[in-house]
C-alpha cells in the first residue's frame, strides 16, 4: 500500500492569519462572484456564474423547489435531489424555473353576475389569487370590484351564488391610477397590506392589476424585476444508472446545471455519464461530476469532461461512510490537494475547471476557509436543513424547536444509486445516519449573517474578491491546546450560574 506521509486534516484544525488591510477594504465592498462551470482562459466570461459560493445539497432533506428558489433569491444555487423519480425532479425544476420573482401585472376580471365556478376556473387558467371584477367582466370595463379568490369566504360560498355578494366593492378599494408608477404601487400595496393593486384609468376603468406573488419580495424594485424577466438559476442531481432518461428530462425543465451525486466519483461510471452527455449535448449541459478526494480523482474527472469537479468523502454531518468503509480523507486535506491540481491543470490545458468542497462545514469561518484553500463555491446540507425552507418536519422535542435531517445513504432516502459499484439496485447497508438538526430560522438572515462574517475574514486578509482571497490568505495548522484557547475558557458564563462552575 501506498502510505501517506502526513495526516489529513480538517477545518477545524487550521486558522487565517490575518494580513495587511487598507482602507478601501471594507466588507461592503467584497465581491462574492464566483465560477460555477469550467472555461477557458481568454474566455470573456465564465459561462455560469453565482453571486454568493454557497449551494445547498443534493438531498432529499435539504433540496427542493422552495428551498432553491429561497436559495436562488441570495444568489446561490439548489442542486435538486435525485433520489426522486424522473418526473417529480423534473417538475421542482421546472417549478423554480416558472417562478416569477415580485410583480406581475394582470387584468384578471370577471362579471358582478359570475359565479364562484366562474372565479375558481379563472384562478386556475391565470393562477392569480385575485380578480378584478368590472361591469362587462372585461379589462375596459368600469371597475366595480375585487374579489380575493383565495379567500376562504369564497370558498365557503355555494357554487351559484353571484360574485357581487362576496366582492369589495369599489369605494372600499385602494387603487393605483394610470400615473402611478411600479415602484409606488411597490410602496401603496405595502403600505395598505394588499395583494395585488388594481390600476383604474380617470373613469375608474381598470387598466390592469400591479399582483404581489411573495410577500418577501415586497422590498424589490419592481420595475427591474418587470423589465429583467429573471429567471432563477437551478441546478440538479443525477446518477450513473438513468442519465439516459434523466438528464433529457431535466435538460427539459430548465436546469441551468446538473451534478452527478455519488459518494465516490473516481469511477468509470462518472466517465461513461460525463461522455454520454457530452455525446448527446456537445459543451451546452453543464454537468459536475465527484466526489473525489486526491489529484488522480480531480485529474480523471476534469479529463473526462467534468464542469466541476466536488471534493469530500466522509466528512458530511450525516456520513458513516468513515466508519462503515473506511474510506474517506480530512476535508481540508482532500481540498488543498485538488485545488492544487485544478490549478496546474488550468496552467498545463488554459481550461479552468471550478471545485466544490462538499460536506463538513460545521461553523460559518469554515466556509472562509474552504474558499482561501481554493474552492471556489461550497456545497452545504446540515447547514441548510435548518432553516424553514427545507423539505423536512419541524418538531419540538423537549421544549426546543428541531428539524429533520437524514442522509442520502440512510435506510430513510435508500438513494442506493449514489452508492452504486454496479451491483443490484439495493442499498447494500447504510452509509448515513436520520438525524435533528436545531431549528434556525430563515434562509435569508442566516445566510445574510454567515456572509458578513464571511467578508468580514476576507477584509482582515487583505481580499476585495475570493481570487484574491485565494492568493492573499495565510494559512495555518493550530494544536489541540490552541483548538481551546480559541472558545471562551476560565470565565463562567453568567446563564450557567456558579455552581456548575464547581
Ligand atoms: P454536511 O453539510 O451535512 O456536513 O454534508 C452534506 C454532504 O454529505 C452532502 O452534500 C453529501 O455529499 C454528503 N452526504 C449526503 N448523504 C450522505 C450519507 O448518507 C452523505 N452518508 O455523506
Amino acid at each position: 500500500a501506498f502510505i501517506y506521509d502526513e495526516p489529513s486534516h480538517t477545518f477545524g484544525e487550521y486558522l487565517i492569519i490575518p494580513g495587511y488591510s487598507s482602507c478601501e477594504c471594507v466588507p461592503s465592498a467584497v465581491n462574492l462572484k464566483t465560477s460555477v462551470v469550467k472555461y477557458r482562459k481568454g474566455e470573456e466570461e465564465c459561462p455560469l456564474t453565482m453571486n454568493i459560493p454557497l449551494v445547498s445539497a443534493i438531498m432529499q432533506s435539504v433540496s427542493n423547489d422552495t428551498m432553491a428558489i429561497a436559495l436562488a433569491k441570495e444568489g446561490g444555487i439548489s442542486f435538486i435531489y435525485g433520489s426522486q423519480s424522473i418526473e417529480s425532479e423534473a417538475r421542482m425544476v421546472s417549478n423554480v424555473k416558472s417562478y416569477k420573482a415580485g410583480f406581475v401585472v394582470s387584468d384578471s376580471n370577471i362579471r358582478p353576475d359570475a359565479t364562484l365556478a366562474d372565479i375558481l376556473a379563472l384562478k386556475e387558467k391565470t393562477g392569480h389569487s385575485t380578480v378584478a371584477v368590472t361591469e362587462d367582466g372585461t379589462a375596459a370595463g368600469k371597475l366595480v370590484g375585487i374579489v380575493a379568490s383565495r379567500d376562504y369566504r369564497v370558498s365557503r360560498m355555494s357554487p351559484d351564488e353571484k360574485v357581487s355578494s362576496f366582492m369589495t366593492p369599489i369605494d372600499k378599494l385602494v387603487t393605483g391610477d394610470e400615473n402611478t408608477t411600479l415602484k409606488e404601487a411597490n410602496d401603496i400595496i405595502w403600505d395598505n397590506k394588499l395583494n395585488s393593486l388594481p390600476i383604474v384609468d380617470k373613469n375608474g376603468t381598470l387598466k390592469y392589476f400591479v399582483f404581489r406573488k411573495d410577500y418577501s419580495d415586497h422590498k424589490a424594485n419592481p420595475l427591474e424585476l418587470l423589465d429583467s424577466h429573471k429567471r432563477y438559476i437551478v441546478g440538479a442531481g443525477i446518477n450513473t444508472r438513468d442519465y439516459e432518461e434523466r438528464v433529457p428530462a431535466l435538460v427539459g425543465a430548465g436546469a441551468d446545471v446538473l451534478c452527478i451525486d455519488s459518494s465516490e466519483g473516481f469511477s468509470e461510471w462518472q466517465k461513461k455519464t460525463l461522455e454520454w452527455v457530452r455525446g448527446k449535448y456537445g459543451d451546452s449541459v453543464k454537468v459536475g461530476a465527484g466526489n473525489v478526494v486526491d489529484r488522480e480523482g480531480f485529474l480523471f474527472l476534469a479529463e473526462s469532461g467534468a464542469d466541476f469537479v466536488k471534493v469530500g468523502i466522509g466528512g458530511g454531518s450525516i456520513c458513516i461512510t468513515r466508519e462503515q468503509k473506511g474510506i474517506g480523507r480530512g476535508q481540508a486535506t482532500a481540498l488543498i490537494e485538488v485545488c492544487k491540481a485544478r490549478d496546474e491543470y488550468f496552467e498545463r490545458t488554459g481550461v479552468y475547471v471550478p471545485v466544490c468542497s462538499d460536506g463538513g462545514i460545521v461553523h460559518d469561518y469554515h466556509v472562509t476557509l474552504a474558499l482561501a484553500m481554493g474552492a471556489d463555491f461550497i456545497m452545504l446540507g446540515r447547514y441548510f436543513s435548518r432553516f424553514d425552507e427545507s423539505p423536512t418536519n419541524k418538531l419540538n422535542i423537549n421544549g426546543s424547536y428541531v428539524k429533520e435531517y437524514w442522509g442520502e445513504g440512510s435506510n430513510r432516502a435508500r438513494n442506493w444509486q449514489r452508492y452504486d459499484l454496479g451491483g443490484g439496485a439495493k442499498l447494500s447497508f447504510e452509509e448515513g445516519v436520520d438525524s435533528y438538526v436545531p431549528y434556525a430560522g430563515s434562509l435569508k438572515d442566516n445566510v445574510a449573517q454567515t456572509l458578513a462574517k464571511v467578508r468580514h475574514t476576507m477584509c482582515n486578509c487583505g481580499a476585495l474578491s475570493i481570487p484574491e482571497l485565494q492568493q492573499k490568505a495565510k494559512l495555518t495548522l493550530v494544536s489541540s491546546t490552541s483548538i481551546v484557547e480559541g472558545g471562551y475558557h476560565d470565565v463562567v458564563l453568567k446563564d450557567k450560574g456558579l455552581s456548575s462552575a464547581e
